[in-house]
């Protein structure tokens, strides 16, 4: 009788008890989920915000219009090619419309190339307008440093939980890119310019973009010349003359473009962007 009741007592004590805790994991879970909708939904809906907001600073900053529609437009042509397909199945090709619908002026004797330079590259095109290169134009600017991808049979558009570079080839960023630089290089006309990093073993390494897209891209009818600025530190011994990859490079052009080549320190660029105002030509 006397451990019946202790029985029951524990058992009303513990009912409550159990009731508290369900309806605090109820919480948990619902709170989890409608965060992560939320999270998930305004991820996607960031993209967007992004990619207009971004584009609409460009063309504000570049003189074009700033009508809001245009940038509406390029985010549909964009979203077009990777929304609803599989992550690892969007080629180049996908982006051919939008390239083709934001084709840009090409900037004869400015274009500037890169690999394994990017902060030093975009630190300089930052600060003078001298040179301009692929994260310069419209899409570029707007794109970089970006992650985007769709998934089958959806119409959203995602920012997290998308294949990496490596992953598979035609993934949606990796796509772009290769083909948003087949299209600058193919554009490329009179002296272009490439920044390549002297510190590293292989400064013109045949998998990179620049290797495998770019030079394969130029069009020597267009083109007069490449000048290689191979970006040093004090410190380094590479030259022009004495790097294997750089004679690959030279192997690689078409022989109606004229090849050249020069050591350029960091700080030699360093101290060219720290200028009140850079004067074009001066720096190296
Ligand atoms: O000339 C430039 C420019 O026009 C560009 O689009 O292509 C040329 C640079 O490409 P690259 O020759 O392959 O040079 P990098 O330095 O090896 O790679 C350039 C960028 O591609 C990286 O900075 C990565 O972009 P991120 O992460 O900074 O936004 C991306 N990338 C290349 N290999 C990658 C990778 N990202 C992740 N994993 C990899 N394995």
């Amino acid at each position: 009788m006397v451990y019946t009741e202790v029985n029951e007592t524990r058992r009303s004590r513990r009912n409550p008890l159990l009731i508290s805790l369900c309806v605090v994991f109820m919480a948990i879970v619902i709170l989890s989920v409608t965060l992560g909708l939320t999270l998930g939904r305004s991820s996607s809906g960031s993209l967007k915000a992004t990619f207009t907001n971004r584009c609409q600073t460009y063309l504000k900053d570049n003189g074009g219009t700033t009508s809001q529609n245009d940038c509406e437009k390029i985010w549909e042509s964009f979203k077009k090619a990777f929304v609803g397909r599989n992550p690892c199945d969007v080629p180049p090709e996908a982006y051919d419309s939008l390239l083709d619908t934001v084709s840009q002026d090409p900037a004869c004797n400015r274009m500037l190339f890169w690999s394994k330079t990017k902060d030093i590259v975009h630190a300089f095109t930052e600060k003078s307008s001298c040179y301009l290169t692929l994260e310069d134009t419209l899409l570029g600017f707007t794109l970089d440093g970006l992650t985007w991808c769709g998934k089958n049979q959806s119409q959203e558009t995602f920012t997290t939980g998308c294949p990496e570079w490596s992953d598979c080839v035609n993934n949606p960023v990796r796509s772009f890119w290769n083909g948003a630089s087949a299209a600058f290089a193919a554009t490329a006309c009179g002296d272009a310019s490439v920044m390549l990093n002297g510190s590293i073993d292989v400064p013109f390494n045949p998998t990179s973009i620049f290797a495998s897209v770019e030079v394969k891209n130029f069009n020597s009818s267009i083109m007069n010349g490449l000048t290689v600025l191979l970006v040093t530190k004090e410190t380094d011994t590479k030259t022009c003359g004495t790097d294997a990859s750089l004679k690959d490079l030279q192997k690689q052009l078409d022989p109606k473009l004229k090849y050249t080549c020069k050591v350029v320190t960091q700080s030699t660029i360093q101290n060219c962007i720290s200028q009140p105002q850079i004067t074009c030509g001066d720096c190296w």
